[in-house]
């Protein structure tokens, strides 16, 4: 029987056997961070406590938190710059773009592994690596040498056939995905491209779309390594790292979604879910006040070729304000000397820097009850700033139309391709710094110590601080923006954001009850990776998280700083449960594959609770984190 593409990379990380649902435990080549998670990974980094670096290459991005309104981000950066040098990883300066873009064009290698701090990190799937999003203490551990644990995955085969049609872009494939497969239909598994429609997208084409894959929940997206990812690494003077990989032709996969390309229309992702699609003549028309084209979804050269293809001639409409952040610094040098960057000004369009900016919350958020359409890969409530705004994905040549027209507006049969391709992409690696391991660490007075954590007790009596529903996000638990993240260093000082959007009582009601329980719908805590939205609520004294199901990064976050994450036998007990319901755990003794009984003291019943963990893992939460472990 033949392999897939993925199975062929697993094979070659690990000596355990590929079991579809077992734990394997997956050698780590590269890895990345980024500044907002990456501040805590060192952290964990030092107090595991190892010179260099074991892997083949990590690099430290600094793209989030770049907004400098006081000390503490500039601190965050200075004290990544001093980690990276003392531990022999590459440094990427504040400047030199989105990690995931950069990683697409200077790192990223068919056939390795990638484990990053950012849930985005299966990008770099666009050029045949398996590259997976975990939280930050994971991805310290991959640089201290150690194995990812991580589930075998399932694995879909979504077959492309035939050719987009004018005005239809990579995005739409990736929305059309989202309508399919939904929001939480990727957990546990791995997406693989195939078919010949693939031929026909170009490497950061295929990028957009294993970005997104993030919004699935799947563990990661691939596409074969083929003549174009050939083409795309001689372009930046990288010919060597090419290798030609593929599943075989008899490989077995789990799941089969066939797409005709030909047949797909332009989409958007409607508020407040990416899963939330509808084809854009359901929404033609509609007013439009900001559009923003950026983010490491759609922020290479090729996305504002097509940008510029819509633009040229044109006036951005009087009441739409149109913001542009290229991907990397070597985007922006290339509009620049190409003459895009002009076109793009003489539209009224507004220059970002090369970052994550509006994306997270950085800026730009948009005016009360605006509709704002982004190129970018999330639109969960809240997330631009603007609690009452309505957020569209979609692709760039659908924002650049409407940012034009005032109004949704179909993009179909635009002629997209006024400029050339690229033969030559601008190389310069200058903003990436070599370590040299001679770099003694600086610590700003907002890089706090990580909190000590005690032991799981062997039983517990706590309430329920709070109930929530399906779908929650990271977002929604551990909001980002310009406000909260200059903490990402200082845990004290962001628990007191955790779900403050959600419920302003949150953090009071856990110091009156000295923590408690959370209760969840399905797919809890999905999004992000921010470890945060773990260790926060952990220091709020949170113990035990149940829920009818969980995200796959947020849930091994939680067993790595010591809270259990539960899920009902019985999934009609979510609804007996109240806030405030005192539940008592009369045995914590945790055994695997062994159910917990517990007893909701307000209410008078019994209901049964199943972890799901592995010895190891209960070892973990036992011990009070993984961190007290090592
Ligand atoms: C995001 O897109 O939500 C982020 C910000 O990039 C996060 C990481 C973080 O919260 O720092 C992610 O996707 O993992
Ligand atoms: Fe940055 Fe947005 Fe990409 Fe997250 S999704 S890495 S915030 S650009």
């Amino acid at each position: 029987m033949g392999l897939t593409l993925v199975e062929k990379i697993i094979k070659e990380h690990t000596t355990d056997p590929l079991v579809r649902g077992e734990k394997i435990n997956l050698k780590i080549d590269q890895t990345l961070t980024q500044d907002a998670t990456g501040t805590m990974a060192y952290l964990e980094l030092e107090s595991i406590g190892i010179g260099q670096v074991k892997t083949k290459l990590s690099v430290s991005y600094v793209d989030h938190n770049t907004l400098q309104n006081g000390f503490e981000n500039a601190d965050d950066h200075r004290f990544l710059q001093s980690v990276a040098d003392k531990h022999g990883i590459y440094f990427s300066r504040v400047g030199n773009g989105i990690c995931h873009q950069v990683h697409l064009e200077r790192f990223a290698h068919p056939g390795y592994t990638l484990l990053g701090s950012d849930s985005h990190t299966p990008t770099a799937g666009g050029i045949g690596a398996l590259a997976i999003g975990a939280g930050g203490l994971d991805v310290a551990c991959a640089m201290a040498g150690m194995p990812f644990p991580m589930v075998m995955p399932k694995i879909v085969n979504v077959r492309l056939h035939n050719k987009l049609s004018k005005g239809v872009a990579a995005k739409d494939i990736i929305l059309y995905v989202l309508k399919v497969m939904t929001v939480k239909g990727g957990v546990n598994k791995v997406i693989e491209y195939s078919g010949d429609g693939v031929l026909s997208l170009e490497v950061p084409e295929r990028a957009t779309i294993t970005n997104m894959g993030a919004e699935l929940g799947a563990t990661s997206s691939i596409f074969p390594s083929d003549d174009n990812t050939l083409d795309f690494l001689k372009k930046q003077n990288r010919e060597n790292d090419f290798v030609r990989l593929e599943a075989d032709k008899d490989a077995v996969y789990d799941e089969v979604i066939d797409i005709d390309l030909a047949t797909l229309k332009p989409m958007l992702a409607c508020p407040n879910s990416p899963d939330n699609v509808k084809e854009v003549s359901e929404l033609a028309g509609m007013k439009v006040n900001q559009v923003l084209i950026g983010s490491c979804t759609n922020s290479s050269y090729y996305d504002f070729i097509k940008v510029a293809s819509v633009l040229k001639g044109k006036h951005v409409h009087k009441d739409v304000s149109l913001g542009i952040a290229p991907g990397s610094k070597q985007v922006l040098e290339m509009i620049t000397k190409s003459g895009i960057l002009s076109i793009l000004l003489e539209a009224g369009a507004r220059i970002l820097e090369s970052a994550c900016g509006p994306c997270i919350g950085m800026g730009q958020a948009p005016c009360t009850d605006a509709v704002s359409l982004r190129t970018f890969n999330r639109n969960f409530y809240g997330r631009s700033g603007t609690n009452s705004a309505q957020v569209y994905l979609v692709s760039p040549e659908l924002a650049a139309l409407s940012a034009v027209n005032g109004c949704i507006s179909d993009p179909s049969g635009l002629d997209l391709d006024l400029f050339e391709k690229p033969s030559k992409f601008l190389v310069d690696d200058s903003m990436i710094i070599k370590p040299t391991m001679t770099s003694e660490l600086i610590l700003g007075p907002n890089i706090k110590p990580l909190p000590k954590f005690d032991k799981l007790p062997s039983t517990l009596s706590k309430k329920v601080i709070l109930k929530v529903e399906d779908n929650i996000t990271t977002d929604h638990i551990m909001p980002a923006g310009s406000k909260v993240l200059p903490y990402r260093s200082n845990i004290e000082k962001i628990s007191e954001f955790v779900f403050y959007k959600v419920d302003e009582n949150f953090k009071k009601n856990c110091n009156e009850n000295e923590g408690g329980f959370i209760v969840g719908g399905n797919n809890y805590g999905q999004g992000s990776s921010r470890e945060h939205a773990a260790i926060a609520p952990r220091y709020l004294g949170i113990r035990a998280v149940i829920a009818k199901s969980f995200a796959r990064i947020h849930r091994q976050n939680l067993i790595n700083f010591g809270i259990m994450p539960l899920t009902f036998v019985n999934e009609a007990d979510y609804d007996n449960i109240s806030q405030f319901d005192e539940l008592e755990f009369k045995d914590l003794n945790l055994e695997v594959n062994k159910n917990i009984k517990v007893v909701d003291k307000t209410k008078n019943f019994e209901f049964e609770l199943c972890h799901g963990l592995t010895l190891k893992e209960i070892t973990l939460i036992k011990a009070g984190g993984l961190l007290n472990t090592l």
